[in-house]
């Protein structure tokens, strides 16, 4: 048996594991034991990541659709038929007709080929990916703030800090690995604190849990720094030295005392100070935050207000304190290091800044164009209109984004879609060409986790199926389109980014065998940064930004008396494809449910397992209850896993007006029992245990 050191694909962790494999097959995997981040274990997820690779319905040829039916087809016919449509569109309706998503599930030098293959060879800046759905705030937030959008510590760092203040992040769920490190925190007796309007299990080992209403976090944090510098417990000398614009920011801070804090978010004002004082006075403080920041019409608000905390408290710039953005797909972060977004090339260089596109357009040869594109949101907007084909690699919008139906007849519109994915999702459905790629398993390049770790990830086996990599069809594609790509390798790729990214500079394959590199890592005797802005922030000083609250887009009403908040839970990922093809996962949780209180549940005469219907203004779906004070009285909770009760049908699409994240965390919902019918097997529903 082989044992062949990797990453696993699942979550920003990043945990280092062996897949097993004997005869080309893989037989299982195991945790490498010294991994700086899950130190000999996994989670379930980690344990089972092999099931999907060889799943029998990985997608194992290209399909082209005509007359509405998917045909079988050579690499070569597809290839070569999708190249022409792509330059006829572009030919007639222009570069910029042209939509490009790439993936946070792809590898750096894949997500590197995609954006030239999108600015050099398409000749447009409309390349986005779920980052946008995800952590665009962060990016913009603290780009503003400190000028890096990246989480500024490290995971190894927790185990001796003295306070986790983790706020909108279910972090023993969705990132396992990093909790793992809080709870080993908390035994040594750091404090824990959370502030969730949901019990999460996190809270249940916090010394204090913050329930503050969901979309209240900007009149939370104002209610601690208002606290902070009236009990005089600001570090001025760090403000002084390090920050600007701090007389403006404290006027609207000095509007939110505690009466005020407590009556918007719901929270005794006593808890308010109490965690301020906590988190102010210790000098080993650290903030984490996730979705439940980033996902509102205020994400941005809401992620400069934290920046604004940990300034105003100088817990930045040294080992174990900082801002920790943790980011969710296993290459988000590096997707958006390596510019698959509207607006920069890799490493955040701008495609408005001259200098920056003129070293781009000299390293490829091509003229490059100069405006920002459009963002994910924004292209299925214009889809029909301006924007008429899409290439869509390793997403499935048509589950993942909000309000689904408006999204399924936007791609209904285009002239041509491609979708390059390793199963035939939703959204792979609606296709005029599937393009089958391989897992990660099948391939090799690196990963950048959510603490800046580039981790390099190993070929374990041959292609289960005529597949091939996601960067040999983009080059091969591209070719065919006239523009010549010629790697032997990822590392090559590799190569070529390094020299076009300051950042990744020193980021090389062959340096990344002792478990990676954390960027910035300008040159190759760089040995890379635990933790960032240390004597200055990136962009020299801290910007303090003043922020007002501001209510989430849809109140509730008489006729949606509720607020449905989304998320995830710890077995299944996403949009199913590939949690839902492995057995342990979908046998823990095989149903999509809905959190109700026990209280709302009695006034509705709901009780567990009974079959629901959730709707909103966008639309309707059908799940079962689960009654349970995790959500609070007037909230529910449903995960967006579950494709035959898909909850975009019914989530809000508004957005952040700068980040354009939709606010997938508060929309209103009315919520009614219904008359089970049987299926057509006859059966009623499956039953799930009460979480
Ligand atoms: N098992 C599993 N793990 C995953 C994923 C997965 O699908 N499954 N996905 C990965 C990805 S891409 C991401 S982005 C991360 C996401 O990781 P998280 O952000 O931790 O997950 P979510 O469930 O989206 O939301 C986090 C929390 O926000 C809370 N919340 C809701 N509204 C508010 C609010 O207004 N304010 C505050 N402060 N909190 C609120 C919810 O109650 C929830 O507990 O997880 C990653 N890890
Ligand atoms: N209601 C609600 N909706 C949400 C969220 C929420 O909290 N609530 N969260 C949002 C967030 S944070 C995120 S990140 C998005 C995620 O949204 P998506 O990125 O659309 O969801 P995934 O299911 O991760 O899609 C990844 C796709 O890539 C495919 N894939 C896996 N590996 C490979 C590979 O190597 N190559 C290729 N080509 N394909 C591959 C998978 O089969 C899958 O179809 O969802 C967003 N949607
Ligand atoms: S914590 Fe994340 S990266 Fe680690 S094993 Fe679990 S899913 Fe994989
Ligand atoms: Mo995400």
């Amino acid at each position: 048996m082989k044992k062949i050191s990797t990453v696993c694909p699942y979550c920003g962790c990043g945990c280092g594991l062996y897949v097993h494999v004997e005869k080309d097959i893989i037989t299982g995997v195991s945790p490498v034991r010294n991994h700086p981040v899950n130190k000999g274990s996994l989670c379930v997820k980690g344990w089972n990541c092999f099931e999907f690779v060889q799943h029998p319905g990985r997608l194992k040829y290209p399909l082209i659709k005509k007359d509405g039916v998917f045909k079988k087809s050579s690499w070569d016919e597809a290839l070569d038929w999708t190249a022409e449509n792509l330059l006829k569109v572009k030919e007639k309706f222009g570069p910029d007709s042209i939509g490009m998503l790439s993936s946070a599930k792809c590898t750096n030098e894949e997500n590197f080929l995609m954006m030239k293959f999108s600015r050099a060879v398409v000749g447009t800046n409309n390349i986005d990916h779920c980052a946008r759905l995800c952590h665009s705030s962060t990016v913009g937030g603290l780009a503003k703030a400190f000028g890096s959008g990246a989480m500024t510590n490290s995971i190894d760092e927790i185990d001796s800090s003295r306070v986790l203040f983790v706020i909108g992040s279910n972090t023993t769920e969705q990132h396992p690995m990093i909790g793992m490190h809080m709870l080993d925190a908390v035994d040594r007796g750091a404090t824990l604190i959370v502030a969730d309007p949901r019990k999460t299990q996190i809270a249940e080992f916090a010394k204090i849990h913050l329930r503050h209403r969901c979309g209240t976090d900007v009149a939370l944090l104002n209610g601690m720094m208002n606290v902070i510098i009236n009990e005089g417990l600001v570090d001025l000398d760090f403000v002084r030295r390090r920050t600007e614009n701090f007389d403006d920011f404290e006027k609207i801070v000095m509007r939110y005392p505690l009466d005020i804090a407590e009556k918007i978010t719901g929270v005794p004002a006593v808890d308010i100070r109490r965690v301020a004082r906590i988190y102010a006075t210790e000098k080993r403080s650290m903030l984490f935050y996730s979705m439940g920041i980033t996902q509102h019409i205020t994400g941005v608000d809401n992620v400069r207000s934290c920046a604004n905390l940990v300034m105003l408290t100088a817990h930045i710039g040294l080992p174990m304190t900082g801002l920790n953005p943790l980011r969710g797909q296993n290459n988000v972060q590096g997707a958006c290091d390596m510019g698959a977004l509207p607006d920069v090339y890799s490493g955040y260089q701008k495609v408005t800044d001259k200098k920056a596109r003129k070293k781009f357009e000299s390293a490829w040869g091509a003229k490059l164009p100069s405006v920002p594109g459009r963002t994910l949101t924004e292209m299925f907007d214009a889809a029909g209109g301006e924007i008429r084909a899409m290439y869509i690699m390793g997403e499935n919008p048509v589950i993942s984004d909000p309000d689904a139906s408006h999204v399924t007849e936007a791609i209904k519109k285009l002239d041509f879609l491609v979708v390059q994915d390793i199963f035939m999702s939703d959204t792979a459905e609606l296709a005029s060409v599937v393009l089958p790629a391989v897992t990660f398993a099948e391939k090799d390049g690196t990963f950048t986790n959510t603490e800046r770790r580039v981790q390099k990830l190993k070929k374990a086996i041959r292609p289960v199926c005529g597949a091939m990599p996601d960067w040999r069809i983009i080059s091969e594609l591209s070719k065919r389109m006239g523009y010549e790509m010629e790697y032997g390798a990822t590392h090559e790729i590799m190569e070529e980014a390094a020299l076009l990214t300051p950042s990744y500079g020193g980021i090389l394959h062959h340096r990344l065998n002792n478990f990676g590199l954390q960027w910035p890592c300008p040159g190759i005797d760089h040995s890379g940064t635990t933790f960032m802005h240390r004597k200055a922030f990136t962009k020299g000083m801290g910007s303090f930004i003043p922020i007002d609250f501001v209510p989430p887009a849809e109140p509730v009403d008489g006729d949606y008396p509720f607020i449905l908040t989304t998320g995830r839970i710890s077995f299944h990922y996403h949009t199913g494809t590939m949690c839902r093809r492995t057995s342990t996962l979908e046998r823990e949780e095989p149903d999509c449910f809905v959190e109700i209180n026990p209280a709302d549940a009695e006034s509705l005469g709901i009780k567990t397992h009974d079959r629901l219907s959730v709707s909103s203004r966008r639309g309707e779906i059908v799940v079962n209850a689960s009654v349970t004070d995790r959500t609070p009285e007037g909230i529910v909770f449903i995960p967006f896993h579950f494709r035959e009760a898909a909850v975009n049908l019914i989530t809000n699409p508004a957005l952040d007006p700068t980040a354009k994240i939709p606010e997938y965390k508060v929309c209103a919902v009315n919520i009614a029992p219904v008359v089970p019918k049987p299926d057509e097997e006859g059966k009623f529903f499956s039953r799930r245990e009460n979480r």
